[in-house]
């Protein structure tokens, strides 16, 4: 016989157990889209404590619908390898271009970041971050419930010694900072904002810009060029795979320090 009150309290107690882990974090990740993923586990290989705070039900940002819509990404030939590694199926399609199913990409993102030890909170809005001693610590989060429903319930706090924003081309956990904290550590003393489309420049940028801006807060995928302000460059994602691993390299120098 199956008892629901059972399930109820399997539910809870699990949730609560591996939440309550990761109120002290080495990093915290706001936004699971594939360059936060790619941070993620890498991370988590290396042995950190890693969480990832998604704001929507379902994990993998804008990687999922390929270019408008058609479920196909294309790689380039220096960041095939980031797919290759985690079991994509790519085709080389001539000239340092490759294709991938998007589906496959992000579960197989979504997998490896899950086993490599990192855990994602799904429905959790970033909302603001934790400010002490000069620098961020951590996020301060709400149950995206609430935010749709537009309801004041005060929100609770995670605590990480490295803060990553990956919340794409809003660069929100930025824009907190920048609005309530203190200016960015920017050439533009802000946020620059993203410029129009431009693959070239822009895949390349995407791992250049991949920084620390603020103590404690480092930027990956399209919030660097968002922040930094270089172009955007659409359903080619190498760059964003390769910003992951970007991040992950910077924030191990930073804490092996
Ligand atoms: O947008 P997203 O996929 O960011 P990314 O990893 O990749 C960008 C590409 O998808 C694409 C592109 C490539 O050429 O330009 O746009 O840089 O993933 C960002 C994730 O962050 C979540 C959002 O729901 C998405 O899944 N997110 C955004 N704001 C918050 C958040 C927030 N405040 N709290 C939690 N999650």
């Amino acid at each position: 016989m199956i008892d629901d009150i059972k399930v109820t309290r399997h539910i809870t107690e699990r949730y609560f157990k591996e939440f309550s882990k990761h109120t002290e974090n080495d990093v915290a990740i706001a936004g699971a889209g594939p360059a936060g993923l790619v941070a993620s586990r890498y991370l988590a290989e290396k042995g950190y404590n890693v969480a990832i705070f998604e704001r929507k039900l379902s994990p993998g940002g804008g990687m999922w619908g390929g270019g408008m819509g058609y479920p196909v990404v294309v790689v380039q030939e220096e960041s095939v390898q980031e797919l290759k590694k985690i079991g994509v199926k790519t085709t080389d399609v001539g000239d340092g271009y490759y294709t991938a199913d998007s589906i496959e990409c992000v579960s197989k993102l979504l997998s490896a970041a899950i086993d490599a030890g990192a855990r994602l909170f799904n429905l959790v809005t970033v909302e603001d971050v934790l400010y002490e001693y000069d620098k961020v610590n951590g996020f301060v989060i709400n149950s995206s419930a609430i935010e749709v429903a537009g309801l004041h319930v005060d929100p609770i706090t995670i605590r990480a010694k490295a803060c990553i924003d990956a919340t794409g081309h809003d660069a929100e956990v930025c824009n907190i900072v920048n609005r309530k904290v203190g200016s960015l550590e920017t050439d533009s003393g802000g946020i620059a904002g993203e410029k129009s489309m431009c693959a070239e420049i822009g895949e390349k940028t995407v791992v250049e810009n991949t920084q620390e801006v603020f103590p404690g807060l480092w930027i990956t995928g399209m919030c660097a060029n968002a922040v930094i302000g270089a172009p955007r460059m659409g359903p080619i994602f190498g760059g964003m795979l390769l910003s992951g691993k970007r991040v992950a390299e910077l924030i191990d120098k930073k804490l092996s320090e």
